[in-house]
Parts: structure tokens; C-alpha cells; sequence
């Protein structure tokens, strides 16, 4: 079975985006794969956090993770600053990119745009997230459209690598969805659905409750001519409820489009599709939640695990680049 990893930040709600886009898939195919999936909190603090909220956070992310339908006993669950290997790599990997490949990462040039202060850490971000993905021998990682540079990057680092210290890592490819890759801001469709764009009625949340989602998506911005086409450029709003709608029931969307002469009924549509796609999670997570105890310990479980592999990896990196044994 391939080795599959994929992460995701403890930063805010998670949403429609990161649902469709990922985790649904995470747990679709769980058991097809050798899978490893990670709540990434190192990577949430490349931008001033409250500590409370952000342990707050952790928690309820890897509960909604299993709430989606991840299996904790089937794969592997854990928090990535639960394995020290990763920012021990991290290093690593920093020295291995160079300041201009890491100069090029889009993401970095929009958030530090953002940003009021932009930290080192925001800078080097993707040199740890290919530190992640490279610790497990990871062959596939499924991710958003969004994640493909960085991935890209990883790959990068690693065939450099492995070219200057002899094989050592395996060379992973991303895997997007067909549909659903990239979810775009209901108020802002020509920007991505986001936990960090702060656009609460662009957002829809995988914990809303429907009232929230039929309000939403029925003041989801469009266009006025009227006319139901999949295009993106054109018509950027009208193509991400298609999009939302065809991810949901396992469509194209331009055959979506084929179904609908009005706005308004494809709103109503997309809104019940995704009430009806997020109602077992929903139920599932207030199950979880009644226990104060039950993220500490998939995580504390799926740290074990992962450590399983991580530390005999981190050694072999250590001797491979010359690093004195610390036994
Ligand atoms: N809009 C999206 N459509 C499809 N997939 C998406 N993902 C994120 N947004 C969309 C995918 O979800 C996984 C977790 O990504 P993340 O934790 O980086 O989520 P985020 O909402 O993108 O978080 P932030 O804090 O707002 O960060 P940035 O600034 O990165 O957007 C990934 O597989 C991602 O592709």
C-alpha cells in the first residue's frame, strides 16, 4: 500500500474547503493506503497565536478529523510537534533549499503582504512541510490545489538531497482532487476559501448549522447575466457553486450546469447537497466532543506510531550528512 501524508493547521474553523478538498478524501481512502495524518501546529505558529486557542484548536481539529472519518486505529493520527524528528529535519531541509527557491513560494508572497510582522518562520514554512512529508518515506500526498508548489518544492529537496547523500529519501507526488481542489470564497469568489482570509459569510464552516449554510450560499455572490455556465473566468462565483454541488454528489460540473436554467434552484440545491454532506460529521463530533479526554489520547497514540518511523528516519539523515552518532 502506498504511504500516504497529509497535514493540516490548527489556525480556525475548518471549512468547506479544507473538506472537500481534503479531508474527505483523507478518510475516503484511509484504507487503500498506508496513511498518516498530521494536525500541523508548528506550522499555525509562523504567525502570532493566542495559546489558548491554539491548544483549544488541536483538539478540536483532530476530533473533527475522526469525526470525518478517519480511523485512529487504522492509520495514523498525531500532532506534529509531538514528534521532535520534524523540526530536526526542518533543519536539514533549510540547508538544503536555497533562499531564492523559497523566495518563489507564492503563499509566502501573499501572506507577507498580510502579515504586519513576517517571521523567519513564514519564510523557511515550506522547508519544514517538506521536512513532514519526507520523514515518513511518503510516495503520495494528498492535498489542495493550493499546496502544489510546495510540494513541488519538497520533491525538490529531495532529489537534491538524495543526489548530494546518496538515496535517503523517497521522492513524493502531490495528488489533487478532480473536483473540489479549490474551493473559493463565497463573497470573494476569485479568492480561496480560507480559515485565514476572516470572511465569515464568504466561509462555509463544516460545523454551521444549516440555517448558517442555506444564508450563505443563497447570498453567495454571482454575476447578472443570468445565464448557468461553468466558467471560471467569466463567471467565478457561479462556477464555484457548481464546483461546491459536483464535489458534493460525485459530479462534473459543467454536467451540473446542464441541470439548472436559474440561479436560485442551483443555490437551493448546493446549500441541501452540503447540509446533507456535513450532517454525519457534525453528529459524529458532538459525540466526540462530550469527552474532555479524547483528543489527548488519539494523539498521544498517533505520536507513538509515528515516532516509530520517524526516529529511525531521523538517524539515518543524521548519519547520511555526517552528524556524530549521540550514542
Ligand atoms: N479552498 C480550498 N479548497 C480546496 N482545498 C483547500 N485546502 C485549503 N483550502 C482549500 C486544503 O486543505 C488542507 C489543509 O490546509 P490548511 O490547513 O493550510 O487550510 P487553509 O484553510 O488554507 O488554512 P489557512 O490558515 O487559511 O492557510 P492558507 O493561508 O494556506 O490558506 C490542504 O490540503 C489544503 O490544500
Amino acid at each position: 500500500m502506498a504511504r500516504v501524508f497529509s497535514g493540516i493547521q490548527p489556525t480556525g474553523d475548518l471549512h468547506l474547503g479544507n473538506y472537500l478538498g481534503a479531508v474527505r478524501r483523507w478518510a475516503a481512502e484511509q484504507h487503500e493506503h498506508d496513511a498518516i495524518h498530521c494536525v500541523v501546529d508548528l506550522h499555525a505558529l509562523t504567525i502570532p497565536r493566542d495559546p489558548a486557542e491554539l491548544r483549544a484548536k488541536t483538539n478540536e481539529v483532530t476530533l473533527l478529523l475522526v469525526a470525518a472519518g478517519l480511523d485512529p486505529q487504522a492509520m495514523i493520527l498525531f500532532a506534529q510537534s509531538h514528534v521532535p524528528e520534524h523540526t530536526e529535519l526542518a533543519w536539514v531541509m533549510e540547508c538544503t533549499a536555497s533562499h531564492g527557491e523559497l523566495s518563489r513560494m507564492v503563499q509566502f508572497k501573499e501572506k507577507s503582504k498580510q502579515a504586519a510582522h513576517v517571521s523567519a518562520g513564514l519564510f523557511t514554512y515550506p522547508a519544514l512541510q517538506a521536512a513532514d512529508v519526507l520523514l515518513y518515506d511518503t510516495e503520495e500526498v494528498p492535498v489542495g490545489d493550493d499546496q502544489r508548489q510546495h510540494i513541488e518544492l519538497a520533491r525538490d529537496l529531495a532529489e537534491r538531497f538524495n543526489g548530494r547523500y546518496g538515496p535517503t529519501f523517497v521522492v513524493p507526488k502531490h495528488t489533487i482532487p478532480p473536483v473540489g481542489a479549490r474551493i473559493m470564497d463565497l463573497q470573494e469568489p476569485t479568492k480561496k476559501m480560507s480559515k485565514s482570509l476572516d470572511s465569515p459569510q464568504g466561509t462555509i464552516l463544516v460545523l454551521d448549522d444549516p440555517k448558517a449554510i442555506e444564508r450563505k450560499i443563497k447570498r453567495a455572490v454571482t454575476d447578472s447575466d443570468g445565464e448557468v455556465r461553468y466558467d471560471i473566468t467569466e463567471k467565478p462565483g457561479l462556477a464555484n457553486l457548481l464546483s461546491i454541488l459536483a464535489a458534493v454528489t460525485d459530479e462534473q460540473p459543467e454536467a451540473v450546469a446542464e441541470k439548472y436554467t436559474q440561479y436560485g434552484p442551483l443555490k437551493a440545491d448546493a446549500a441541501a447537497a452540503v447540509v446533507e454532506a456535513l450532517r454525519p460529521l457534525q453528529e459524529r463530533y458532538a459525540e466526540l466532543a462530550a469527552d474532555p479526554g479524547a483528543a489527548d489520547a488519539i494523539l498521544r497514540t498517533g505520536a507513538e506510531k509515528a515516532r516509530a518511523i520517524a526516529t529511525p528516519k531521523m538517524a539515518q539523515v543524521r548519519d547520511a550528512v555526517g552528524l556524530t552518532s549521540r550514542h
